[in-house]
């Protein structure tokens, strides 16, 4: 029989599916490996050809694993919660959970039919109850948790509870809020319940804040800084603007030290390791305190110490080692200030060059920053206003991006250098961000490009500070080069000795302390919405509160629109009676009394969610009283190998670090990173087509279409064309009359009889007709091929174009192989025959190159080789078991049914060839028996000959000697002597 890709791939799918061939065990003796695709979401668009390509490659691994003899865990299931189902439900009124189930539905077919080996039983569905029940239990061990600096890992609250009444919170080192009050254990003891659960927000993993946050109106939402792209949401491109909201966190930055430190243990893409680093974008520096006093008081205390300075210097310039006698040391030490009364407040900076405090000729804080209303004197409130008008129309993004455009205002107050005694003044510009260290920056305008640009705006000084900057100009100079100048006490330092001098003397004054930084926020943990997992919490006279383990999951409720309520409350605000009584305060008796009943937390849980632990589940998917269970746990570990899109480099990439992280700490997990080995596969592009429709002398588009080749001889515009109707880049004509209504009186400009179309390349997307379905061409080519064709493109890490040139190739690639098994009549024929050398050199070359190129991910080269091993076997007119058997397990992880059918038809009726074991690499096989000799008269080479390696000068000389062409070329002389170096050469001295 020829070779009828759809029964068999049909029969291998039914097959497959019906003896569970990939269900993986959770005990097993072999070892084990973890191969994970990053789950889709499933849209309403269903698959195209760019969605599958990770998913044929880590296939293709987890099935070489199992031959390789590896207990190959590799599962699948969706990410089912989020927005575009919710989009869709508010314009068609649709439960999301009806379009959700018949999309995933669709998925699921396309998935099978390209003939994936995953684990089905262990599917899982974030927005399945069964699921999100653990996604809120996990939420719940982290609100009941606190960050402990001295462990170093999460613990339980209860022990901070423990600690403070015994102890209070000064000798706690804790991550909390900033704004954390020091209590003593009595003070701890007496306070009431409310103080109490107020206090322990501050230290929970997951606690509630007002924060600003990045507030979409259109999606109704608050975003997460990687959901926003200049200022417009990623999905839809809708306008984001900056809000205040209490909104529900995630303390991600207690861990961000150990999330840098981790990506040095995993092998990952250095880029996205990089992304992450940045995105942490750890800083070591220092926070210095600029005192400030009432303006009076700044004037008056400036006179003295602009006084007691000049004094002190004088002195010490005088006899720098006499003593000072008790008036002078008195203004010695106000000079060096040690904030005194009416000098508590001060305007704390964070600085990462914290050596160049003697450069600062002014400050500037963010026009949000607390201190600028008390700061702004009558004469600068107009101006500060305005400025701060100006602001909120930015969004933090634009004011990062813009290194240009200098503005600020002057806030006509002053604070204090607090080394140099200087009186400085205060700005407020956008340019410093209010969210990032303390609002507020010490302005270096011999050290900072945007100090520099900013005080030559405003006219401010320019203080050189090292001697190596040469040209104070030229802000590329910057330099931590050279010995301080202008700078006080460091005067004649290296940057390396001021560091700590500057440090230690900050200390002293209790003006500054060293301070390690972060760029990383905690992470928003909300949103307004209703397509989403409810966060399991009530709220009792203002204050959060977990509701009872037993009462998870708690279920998204039904409401009657998927819009926010009339008074501006999240859509779960709709659910009628909506409400949580706990246990404790129910009322037992048959009579069930209503009484009072608390509200519940109204926003769900952000879209990475459900995805921060997902892997896990697969684990152990089924399991009720776990969200896996722990041997499960401690046999999988970790996934081995995950690929995916690099797009989720900072989000989901992070935050399941976070979330395993976190759960180790607890001990509910055993390995510290979750992904051991990562991959983003490129994306596969759109391959556009176009028609040219030709424009009249007004300017109108006319019915008529010009050629590709022929359109500079008209005035045309360029239409995007549905792909599936071009082949070759040749247009259907008669399909592009149906196409659109209005070209069903179409007219063409022919050129050679045909219509040829132009091409681009561009994403792949419906708009513009280039989406190609799998389905298409596996109707036309069959899986096997598409898997191979996908594979063929190029390297798996590359974006590449979609473009069906190739597929050809492929497809007769795989005809060619079964014709190996059969002869001209198609009958199946195989013979026992020993093989041959040659064919077992073929045979050996595959093995060992296959092995190589999937142990090292390269998945596009294997396909060639086999194009190669196949032409080769043909030409041998090879039909032997013996090369055939094997060769169809080392296919068979790219091309699973056609290999399956053969593998039956070589006797293995029963099985399935999945676990088989792949064939051992004989290098004996590869050893070359023959060398081309090049052979050479009198030193000059002439031509190669073929000569066995075993043989020795005697017989070479008489092999070659007697050789035609060798003779030619001796053209009757007698050699003197024949040189033959073994293996190398072959020199005939004439
Ligand atoms: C003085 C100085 C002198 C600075 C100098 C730099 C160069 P990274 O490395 O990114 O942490 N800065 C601090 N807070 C800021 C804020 N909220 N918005 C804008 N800029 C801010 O950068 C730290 C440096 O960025 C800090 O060190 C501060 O300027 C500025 F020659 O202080 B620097």
């Amino acid at each position: 029989m020829d070779y009828q890709f759809k029964d068999i791939e049909k029969k291998w799918q039914q097959f497959w599916a019906e003896n569970h061939t990939f269900k993986a065990d959770n005990q097993s003796d072999k070892p084990k490996y973890y191969v994970l695709d990053m789950f889709p979401y499933p849209s309403g668009a269903g698959l195209h050809v760019g969605h599958p390509l990770g998913y044929i490659a880590s296939d293709i691994f987890a099935r070489y694993k199992r031959l390789k003899g590896f207990n190959v865990l590799h599962p699948m299931g969706y990410d089912s919660f989020g927005l575009p189902a919710e989009q869709y439900a508010i314009q068609t009124g649709q439960h999301p959970a009806v379009t959700t189930a018949a999309n995933i539905r669709r998925y699921r077919e396309q998935l099978d039919n390209i003939g994936f080996s995953f684990d089905w039983s262990r599917e899982v569905r974030t927005s399945d109850p069964s699921y999100y029940k653990w996604t809120q239990w996990i939420f719940m061990q982290l609100f009941n948790s606190w960050y402990n600096l001295e462990t170093d890992k999460a613990e339980p609250v209860t022990t901070l509870i423990e600690r403070f009444s015994r102890e209070g919170n000064a000798t706690v080192k804790a991550v909390a809020d900033e704004d954390t009050p020091i209590f003593t254990a009595g003070e701890w003891n007496a306070y009431d319940e409310h103080t109490q659960q107020q206090l322990l927000l501050k230290y929970r993993l997951t606690y509630l804040k007002e924060s600003t946050v990045n507030w979409c109106p259109a999606l109704g939402t608050v975003l997460a800084n990687d959901e926003v792209k200049d200022g417009f949401s990623e999905r839809g491109g809708y306008p984001v603007e900056q809000k205040k909201m209490m909104q529900w966190s995630m303390r991600i930055t207690a861990y961000a030290e150990r999330l840098l430190n981790g990506l040095d243990t995993i092998d990952w893409p250095e880029p996205l390791k990089e992304m992450q680093r940045n995105w942490i974008g750890k800083s070591v520096g220092a926070m210095v305190k600029f005192p400030l006093a009432p303006a009076s008081l700044v004037e008056e205390s400036l006179d003295n110490i602009d006084k007691a300075i000049e004094r002190k210097e004088q002195a010490l310039d005088n006899a720098p080692d006499r003593k000072l006698n008790e008036q002078e040391a008195d203004l010695a030490d106000n000079s060096s200030l040690s904030f005194g009364e009416g000098w508590d407040e001060a305007i704390e900076v964070f600085t990462t060059r914290v050596d160049t405090i003697f450069g600062v000729s002014f400050l500037v804080i963010a026009p949000e920053h607390e201190l600028v209303t008390q700061l702004t004197t009558p004469e600068q409130k107009a101006a500060i206003d305005a400025y701060i008008a100006q602001t909120k129309k930015k969004s933090e993004l634009d004011r990062m991006a813009d290194t240009k455009t200098v503005s600020g205002a002057f806030t006509g107050s002053y604070a204090i250098n607090p080394l140099s005694g200087e009186k400085v003044p205060v700005w407020i510009a956008d340019y410093v961000l209010a969210g990032y260290g303390t609002g507020a920056v010490m302005a270096v305008p011999s050290g900072d490009q945007r100090d520099y640009l900013f005080a030559k705006h405003f006219d401010l000084p320019v203080i050189p500070i090292l001697d190596a900057q040469k040209d104070i100009d030229n802000q590329a100079d910057a330099t931590k080069e050279g010995r301080y100048i202008n700078s006080g006490f460091i005067n004649g330092m290296t940057y390396q000795e001021a560091i700590p001098a500057l440090i230690q003397k900050l200390e002293e004054l209790g003006a500054g302390r060293a301070k390690v930084n972060y760029r990383m926020r905690d992470a928003i943990f909300g949103r307004q919405r209703y397509w989403g997992e409810p966060v399991p919490v009530y709220f009792k006279d203002g204050l959060p509160h977990l509701i009872e383990e037993k009462d998870l999951p708690l279920l998204l409720p039904e409401v009657d629109k998927y819009l926010p309520t009339e008074t501006g409350e999240p859509p779960l605000g709709r659910a009628v009676g909506w409400k949580y009584r706990p246990s404790s305060e129910k009322v037992l008796s048959s009579g069930e009394d209503l009484g009072e009943a608390y509200d519940y937390e109204l926003s769900t849980m952000p879209g990475w969610a459900g995805s921060s632990w997902y892997w896990y589940r697969y684990m152990d998917a089924t399991n009720e009283a776990a969200f896996a269970g722990k041997e499960a746990i401690a046999y999988w570990k970790d996934v081995d190998l995950y690929i995916g899109g690099s797009e989720h480099a900072t989000g989901h990439l992070l935050y399941s670090r976070f979330w395993n992280k976190f759960l180790k700490d607890l001990g509910y997990v055993v390995e510290e990173e979750p992904f051991k080995k990562l991959i983003n596969q490129g994306m596969i592009q759109g391959r556009s087509n176009f028609v040219y429709r030709v424009i009249d002398a007004e300017g109108k588009g006319t019915n008529t279409f010009v050629s590709y080749g022929l359109r500079s001889q008209y005035q045309t515009s360029a239409i995007h064309v549905d792909v599936n109707i071009v082949e070759n880049d040749m247009l259907d004509i008669e399909k592009f009359r149906k196409f659109r209504s209005d070209f069903k009186d179409a007219e063409f400009i022919l050129e050679n009889g045909k219509y040829i179309c132009g091409h681009e390349v561009e994403k792949m997307s419906k708009s513009k007709f280039n989406v190609v379905n799998p389905d298409d061409i596996i109707e036309r080519y069959g899986a096997d091929t598409l898997r191979m064709y996908e594979m063929f493109l190029g390297p798996l890490e590359q974006s590449k174009p979609w473009n069906t040139n190739g597929i050809e190739g492929v497809f007769k690639f795989l005809r060619k192989f079964w014709k190996l098994f059969h002869d001209d009549q198609f009958n199946f024929s195989v013979s026992d025959a020993e093989p041959t050398k040659a064919e077992l050199k073929s045979l050996h070359k595959i093995i060992q190159k296959v092995q190589d190129d999937v142990e090292r991910f390269s998945f596009n080269t294997s396909v060639s080789s086999f194009m190669i091993c196949v032409n080769e076997l043909t030409d041998l007119k090879c039909n032997k078991r013996a090369i055939l058997e094997p060769l169809t397990i080392v296919l068979s992880p790219y091309a699973p049914h056609i290999t399956e059918e053969l593998w039956a038809l070589l006797g293995h009726e029963k099985g399935t060839l999945s676990y088989a074991a792949y064939p051992q690499f004989n290098p004996d096989y590869l050893v070359e028996d023959e060398f081309a000799y090049p052979v050479s008269i009198n030193g000059k080479t002439k031509m190669n000959l073929n000569l066995s390696l075993t043989i020795d000068q005697a017989e070479a000389e008489k092999q070659v000697l007697a050789n035609a062409d060798v003779q030619r070329y001796l053209d009757g002389k007698t050699p003197k002597k024949v040189i033959f170096v073994k293996g190398r050469i072959v020199n005939i001295v004439v």
